[in-house]
């Protein structure tokens, strides 16, 4: 099943994550706010049952926090792919070993560039999202890669004002998705079930299904409503210096079933 989890990696915060990439305007985060942050995300993520691997900080990557860009996992194999942005590019050294430990076979993107935050597993496949990080030579190899694994996937438009793919939409159920209006009226997802999320609420398209539970920023108040009227259990989380980098609740952790 899709959402069953009992593994993740994930990366300490360095002290230079506040100089992460950010599209947004207002002071910086604080370094304390993110590693409280963090902590209570591994936190989270243990008592959603899975067994968690805290990787040591990388000084000279301020974003190497955001772990699912550097790389893909699967219960049965792992990418490693090409973060688009030129200050990502070296976490993939970072990631790579560890991904050894734990994987019997690991594949590289070769060229190109890919974020993970653009790639949405499905039950019918994998959706590669074009975006500034990901592009047609990254995603055209990554389809290849995926499909050695047995994954098909499909290459598609993001909206052109997202960073990426799931910063618009999250799969909350076997064919029901959260995610952003403009993304709803896209037709991406028209075999899909939608939840969308308010206007005043679009960052909280980035929530994250791990087994029967699903965490979402507690900054989110009619997003947790809708859920939870949709019969979902969900996890308010404090993300808010965390959210300052363009980051959701996906981004600082790869996940899979072992
Ligand atoms: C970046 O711009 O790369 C980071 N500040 C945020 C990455 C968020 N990752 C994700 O959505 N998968």
């Amino acid at each position: 099943m899709i959402f069953e989890f009992d593994r993740a990696l994930v990366r300490a915060p360095a002290r230079s994550v506040i100089h992460g990439l950010s599209s947004q305007p207002g002071p910086p985060p604080l370094f304390e706010a993110i590693e409280r942050e963090h902590a209570g995300y591994v936190r989270a993520l243990e008592e959603c049952g899975l067994t968690v691997e805290t990787l040591p900080p990388l000084e000279d990557y301020p974003d190497s926090i955001f772990v699912e860009d550097p790389a893909l996992v699967f219960g049965h194999g792992a990418i490693v792919l090409r973060p688009g942005a030129q200050t990502r590019l070296g976490e993939v050294a970072g990631i790579e070993p560890a991904l050894g430990r734990y994987f019997d076979r690991v594949l590289r993107l070769e060229a190109g560039f890919a974020d993970g935050g653009d790639m949405l597993l499905t039950p019918q496949g994998m959706f590669i999202g074009l975006s500034r990080r990901t592009n047609q030579a990254g995603a055209t190899e990554l389809r290849g890669l995926l499909q050695q694994l047995g994954i098909n996937a499909r290459i598609v438009n993001t909206p052109s004002e997202t960073l990426h793919l799931k910063s618009d939409c999250a799969l909350i159920g076997e064919d029901h998705i959260l995610c952003t209006a403009t993304l709803a009226a896209s037709g991406l997802f028209d075999n899909y079930r939608k939840l969308i999320v308010p206007e005043s609420e679009k960052r909280a398209a980035n929530s994250l299904r791990l087994n029967d539970t699903i965490l979402v920023g507690e900054e989110f108040p009619l997003t947790l409503d809708l859920l939870r009227c949709d019969g979902y259990t969900v996890r308010p989380m404090l993300v808010s210096d965390i959210g300052k980098l363009d980051a959701g609740l996906s981004c600082m952790s790869l996940r899979w079933k072992a």
